[in-house]
């Protein structure tokens, strides 16, 4: 019966949203979770909530022109979706990468609605960015962009309306361009963005929060088993913002990392990435602007030419660069090696067939939405550190992030047990559905 009824519904958004293939998966996959509960909770059904969730509050398309180094004109699309404001202003990062388009945004906007209904902060779902590749441009291009990307979409944002932030190929950096051009242009300083600085508004533990978060929220998982850290083997895709700070934590709990990679190729490094060699990540990333490969040449470890890091043996793995990057091979690859958990840094970087074979192997899945919602959590305590004009110390926010993932995992609890099991997506899904749905039944017909 429900079988049925999602086939429908997914005929419906696929012909209404043509060339999306993101985020038809992103709502298939919801959507699989929250049928059968809609099914017996008639009151979303007749409210018709799930027609109306799946479709965005606004989405902005803009042009972005901007002179390079060469003072020749380039142009890049800009975009904002504002897809669900019914507990908060829309939040949710910017994205700057070639490979961007209105599906990928939607599918991220639509995970950041559930995403942010479990942190248990009061924030609304949004995401945006361009097909602007900051790869390979100088300080000054990247500014040139941030200023002109900024001067059309200051006019949509706002502190208490939406407040966007970093994501794939928006750092620090991106975040200083863009609230400089926004504090001009509104002669205000709110806290319009986060993600700042520490000494213009940034909150402490925000770099960190998003793999901080995730491993707390995998440690839950492991508790839940009567496991830990200790001793486990772990590989990480990717080595930007949130891969970093994931192998951060994984080293201080015990845990062994022996993969990163980048979008040329993966370091596999046998003896464990320690701390002295994470800081030189983080100083050839975050400044040089290099590529991974130099980590092998420096360590004198193998280096693998395009490869991702599922083929390599593990106790838990934690895909953290970008989606659909574990397929249903790799993710049976995992299994096979004696993988016991998934810990997703990343947006949807699990194919739901890959899902699928996680599920029936019953290991601990932590589906994107939860595993990852320490970064918009911590962004919503720099929101509210703004709002009061206090700063927090590393240990306040740091303890509070904690709390939320904590919060997060007995959510996923609460949903999604099975038995002995607890199926996370399914408990993430519906704990983060219930929230905005009942929100919605309160605010009438919007
Ligand atoms: P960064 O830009 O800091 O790092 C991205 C990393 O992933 C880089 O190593 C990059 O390699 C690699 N990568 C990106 N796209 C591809 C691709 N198409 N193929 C191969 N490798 C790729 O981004 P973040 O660390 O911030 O984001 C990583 C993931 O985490 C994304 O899915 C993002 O949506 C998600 N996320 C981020 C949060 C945050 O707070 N930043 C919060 C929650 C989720 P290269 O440098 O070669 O491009
Ligand atoms: O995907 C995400 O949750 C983010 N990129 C962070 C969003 C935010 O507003 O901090």
């Amino acid at each position: 019966m429900s079988d049925s009824k999602m086939n429908e519904f997914m005929k419906k958004i696929i012909a209404k949203n043509p060339g999306e293939a993101e985020f038809h998966e992103a709502v298939q996959e919801v959507v699989e979770s929250v049928i059968p509960f809609i099914e017996k909770n008639p009151k979303y059904k007749k409210a018709k909530i799930l027609e109306r969730i799946v479709e965005p509050e606004r989405v902005i398309m803009f042009r972005v022109p901007w002179l390079d180094d060469k003072s020749q004109i380039q142009v890049n699309r800009g975009y904002r979706i504002q897809m669900n404001s019914a507990i908060g202003p829309y939040k949710g990062g910017l994205r700057f990468h070639p490979t961007v388009n209105l599906g990928i945004l939607k599918f991220l906007a639509f995970e950041q609605v559930f995403k942010n209904s479990l942190t248990t902060l009061p924030m609304g779902g949004g995401k945006g960015g361009s097909d602007f590749d900051p790869k390979g441009k100088s300080d000054n291009e990247v500014m040139k962009f941030c200023q002109s990307f900024m001067t059309e979409l200051f006019r949509h944002i706002g502190p208490d309306a939406d407040v966007p932030a970093g994501d794939i190929g928006v750092g620090g950096r991106e975040i200083g361009y863009l609230f400089g051009q926004y504090r001009r242009l509104c002669n205000e300083f709110t806290g319009v963005l986060t993600g700042k600085g520490i000494n213009w508004g940034g909150s402490l533990i925000r770099p960190e929060a998003t793999g901080y978060g995730c491993v707390y929220f995998v440690q839950e998982m492991l508790k839940f088993r009567g496991e830990s850290f200790e001793g486990k083997v772990c590989t990480v895709s990717g080595s930007g913002n949130v891969a970093q700070y994931t192998v951060e934590k994984l080293i201080q709990l015990g845990a062994k990392v022996v993969t990163l990679s980048d979008s040329n190729g993966l370091i596999y490094d046998e003896q464990g990435i320690d701390e002295k060699k994470l800081a030189f990540v983080l100083e050839l990333k975050n400044v040089r602007r290099g590529r991974i490969k130099e980590y092998a040449q420096k360590y004198g470890c193998k280096y693998f030419e395009n490869k991702r890091p599922w083929g390599i043996k593990c106790h838990a793995a934690f895909p953290s660069a970008h989606e659909n990057e574990i397929e249903e091979n790799d993710a049976e690859t995992l299994v096979k090696h004696g993988c016991i958990a998934v810990g997703e840094g990343a947006n949807m970087p699990t194919t739901i067939e890959g899902i699928k074979v996680f599920h029936d192997a019953k290991i601990c899945y932590g589906p994107g939405k939860a595993a990852n919602a320490g970064g918009v959590a911590v962004s919503g305590l720099e929101m509210s550190q703004n709002s009061m004009r206090v700063s927090w110390s590393r240990e306040e926010v740091d303890k509070k992030l904690h709390e939320i993932m904590f919060a997060i995992h007995e959510q996923c609890l609460k949903y999604g047990k099975e038995g002995d099991h607890v199926n996370y997506a399914k408990g993430a899904n519906i704990g983060g559905f219930v929230k905005v749905a009942d929100a919605m039944l309160d605010q009438g017909l919007v």
